[in-house]
């Protein structure tokens, strides 16, 4: 029997409000859903009668909030941006003291601050949760990132453990088989209080970044076996499966698998030499490398893998260029060295991995001096091990990393990642000599390299940096042989080579 009040409410019917609505039910909450639409919570309500908490359709706000039971929980799952604001100022004037908005949404962290400051003042509690796992993970775990008050908090922390993602508390690795109405029993939940305000959505957004990179890596690893050893897909499918039971043991490398494998229904060919090699870019990639350059932290490999599809998405240019724009011959490996070849390539995918996780966390790690968030990162990378896009074996050596230290500076420092990057280095270095004598683009492998090589310098050349700094500009430099904090300028010379003289 419906209660009178609803646990919580949902608003926006979409993709992802459909599903999180039903993964909510189907742990026994009674959900309020409202639509701008009425016609789409019609059409819910109606194909979903009896789950197992119950959904309850509201024509209005008015009669959604007022289905709530008190103080009121509601999730916010709109398009990001104008239509979260537009739905939250609509809700203001209808709610009460300590009622709690959950925008789910991918919203950039820094409206969150806002948001929360702005609720804040009017006595609303407001949390941004990071909601990842697409479709799949709404329906039937994701990994959710919440960020706020604490207290606030609190009060959705049952809901939230009960619908996130789940693993297996030994080994880590997600718990599948969920089906609707019957959701997986037991198991670590994915989700843990991030901190204050945007913190929820600042690790979302890093997450994504993160994705970007794994995503674009693969890419390369598929690039360079078709390139050097000329496999075809179902070949290297048969390699990502195998790759999938070792280190790197991943919902991205298994999905791989299977799309290497994947035949085209209309001509039968592979389905990846059928697909046009332009890709998009949807915002959180591009947001995160944008804040690595306002805070001046270095992530080149997450900002590589944002370049790599603008560079795709200009196809007709490419086009054209290849027919102009001479590079070097394919310099193929004979069969002999294929197996060896293969091991390097995963080498150098995995140790690129490190370097772009790496990035991932010091961009936390410096997002949370600047917000005053108290981040754990061991935490973070635990919830990610379950209903993210990113799920990896290889996050639980994160969480140990930083169980073994939790103020570690960089993961490179970590023991674990430090040997690792120790033993196959020599196949990493080699993998890239071989893509770049032959011509083959390999923009996260490349500067993943460079940024380990760059990290691990104790004198990089910026000392020429500034010297010609100081020559133009009189930007002054700081010595060798001085205090740090101290600056200098000497008299340079006029440059000898006249100016040209323009007219
Ligand atoms: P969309 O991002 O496509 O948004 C569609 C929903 O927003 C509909 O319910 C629509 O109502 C509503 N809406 C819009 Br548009 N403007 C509105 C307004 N001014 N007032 C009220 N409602 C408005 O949905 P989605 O793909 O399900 O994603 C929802 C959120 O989750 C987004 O923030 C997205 O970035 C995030 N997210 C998505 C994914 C994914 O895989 N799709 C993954 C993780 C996070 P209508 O029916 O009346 O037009």
């Amino acid at each position: 029997m419906a209660k009178t009040q609803s646990d919580i409410g949902l608003i926006g019917l979409a993709v992802m409000g459909q599903n999180l609505a039903l993964n909510i039910a189907d742990h026994g909450f009674q959900i309020s859903v409202y639509n701008r639409t009425t016609e789409k919570t019609d059409k819910f309500v109606a194909e979903n009668p009896s789950t197992p908490g119950g959904v309850v359709g509201a024509k209005t706000l008015e009669e959604f909030v007022a289905s709530l039971a008190t103080p009121r929980k509601m999730i916010i799952l709109v398009q990001a941006g104008k239509a979260t604001d537009a739905v939250i100022d609509s809700l203001v004037p209808l709610l009460e003291a300590n009622d709690i908005i959950i925008d789910g949404g991918n919203a950039l962290w820094t409206d969150t601050i806002r948001r929360e400051k702005a609720l804040k003042e009017k006595g609303l509690r407001f949390i941004g949760s990071g909601v990842s796992g697409g479709e799949e993970g709404a329906r039937f775990g994701p990994s959710l990132m919440p960020g706020g008050e604490f207290a606030a908090w609190k009060e959705l922390k049952p809901i939230w453990e009960a619908v996130a993602a789940k693993v297996d508390k030994k080994t880590g690795r997600p718990i599948m088989g969920a089906t609707p109405g019957k959701p997986v029993k037991g198991g670590v939940p994915c989700t843990t209080y991030i901190g204050e305000n945007g913190a929820g959505h600042y690790v979302k957004m890093v997450h994504n970044g993160i994705e970007y990179g794994d995503m674009q890596m693969i890419c390369e690893a598929y690039a360079l076996m078709q390139g050097l050893l000329g496999l075809k897909p179902a070949e290297m499918g048969e390699i990502f499966s195998t790759w999938n039971k070792g280190a790197l043991d991943s919902f991205l490398i298994e999905i791989t698998a299977d799309i290497l494998k994947q035949k085209d229904p209309m001509t039968k060919k592979p389905i990846v030499d059928v697909i046009l090699d332009t890709a998009g870019q949807k915002g959180t990639g591009k947001w995160t490398s944008v804040n690595a350059l306002d805070m001046g932290v270095p992530a080149p490999t997450i900002a590589e893998s944002v370049f790599a599809r603008c560079l795709s998405a200009i196809r007709e240019e490419r086009v054209a260029a290849s027919k102009v724009l001479k590079g070097p011959k394919v310099k193929k490996v004979s069969p002999a060295k294929k197996k060896e070849l293969i091991k390097a390539i995963h080498d150098a995918l995995y140790c690129s991995k490190i370097c772009s996780y790496a990035q991932g966390f010091q961009l936390m790690r410096t997002a949370q001096g600047e917000y005053g968030w108290k981040l754990n990162f061991g935490q973070i990378a635990q919830i990610f091990r379950g209903g993210c896009i990113i799920r990896a074996a290889f996050l639980q050596k994160i969480t140990e990393a930083y169980a073994r230290n939790p103020k570690l500076a960089n993961l490179l420092l970590d023991g674990y990642f430090n040997k690792t990057i120790q033993k196959a280095q020599a196949n990493w270095r080699k993998v890239i000599s071989l893509a770049v004598e032959s011509g083959i683009s390999i923009p996260t492998f490349a500067s993943a390299l460079s940024y380990y090589d760059a990290y691990r310098s104790a004198r990089l050349p910026a000392n020429l940096l500034q010297a010609q700094r100081d020559y133009f500009g009189a930007h002054t430099y700081e010595r060798t042989d001085k205090p740090r904090g101290k600056f200098y300028h000497i008299d340079w010379p006029e440059p000898t080579r006249p100016q040209l003289e323009i007219k």
